[in-house]
């Protein structure tokens, strides 16, 4: 899929807000920030999936997130009522679904305008496949870089309005810009719908300095793809 006009301004925004070189005194962590899809365009349903989103981007307080899948193939935010969701998740969240027929290797990527520490998503889905929870940290936007951690969680046949929560803590003195994240089973590679992805990160001191990564890097970034893997738990 291309990208147009409009996603590289803002991708070019995205790269410039995160090509910021730490300098100074040590970093601090800020507070806890999560995002929960309920302010964004909801564009499914249960059984209707159309694609109504080519990425996302969400701000919450200093924090932007860039949400995206791996091969750029669209997705959706869900409007689920009945049968809800847990109360915590309210009625909207990230949909995987469209596209479910042609199984690939699918991840959802999400990149963040600031270096994280910590990230805990939740999942869930409403039965059917078998699926396990995985997320994977990398050091660079897009899931590139260097691999810094992963989490899975096995979910089952479980379903909505239960879910399953992971969380990644980055070891001392190492910060991660992007999480790659899915539920997937053995005949579906992104079958979970997710919400509530909860990050603290570094605040960046003052002074810093700053450097401006070109658009063209950032995007032949995007480009790549990480063959690194979750190891899938029986
Ligand atoms: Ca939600
Ligand atoms: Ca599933």
């Amino acid at each position: 899929m291309g990208i147009g006009g409009t996603q590289v301004t803002r991708l070019a925004a995205l790269c410039m807000g995160m090509a910021i070189v730490l300098t100074g005194s040590p970093p601090a962590r800020a507070d806890l920030v999560v995002f929960d899809f309920e302010e964004c365009a909801a564009t499914s349903e249960r059984f209707v999936h159309p694609g109504g989103h080519e990425f996302l981007e969400c701000s919450v307080g200093m924090i932007t997130m860039f949400v995206t899948r791996n091969d750029w193939a669209p997705f959706d935010v869900i409007e689920v009522t009945q049968p809800a969701f847990a109360p915590q998740w309210g009625t909207r969240a990230l949909d995987p679904w469209f596209g479910w027929e042609t199984p690939t290797d699918n991840w959802f990527i999400a990149s963040f305008s600031l270096p994280l520490t910590y990230v805990r998503l939740q999942f869930t889905d409403f039965g059917q496949d078998s699926d396990t929870a995985c997320l994977m940290a990398y050091s660079s936007l897009f899931g590139l870089g260097d691999f810094i951690g992963d989490a899975t969680a096995p979910w089952g046949t479980a379903s909505s309005p239960g879910f399953v929560t992971l969380e990644y803590n980055a070891p001392a003195d190492e910060s991660f810009m992007s999480v790659m994240f899915r539920g997937y089973s053995t005949v579906l590679s992104n079958s979970m719908y997710v919400d509530n992805i909860a990050v603290e990160s570094i605040i960046i001191p003052e002074p810093a300095s700053a450097s401006v990564l070109g658009v063209g890097l950032c995007l032949l970034a995007v480009r790549r793809r990480k063959s690194h893997r979750c190891i899938l738990q029986s």
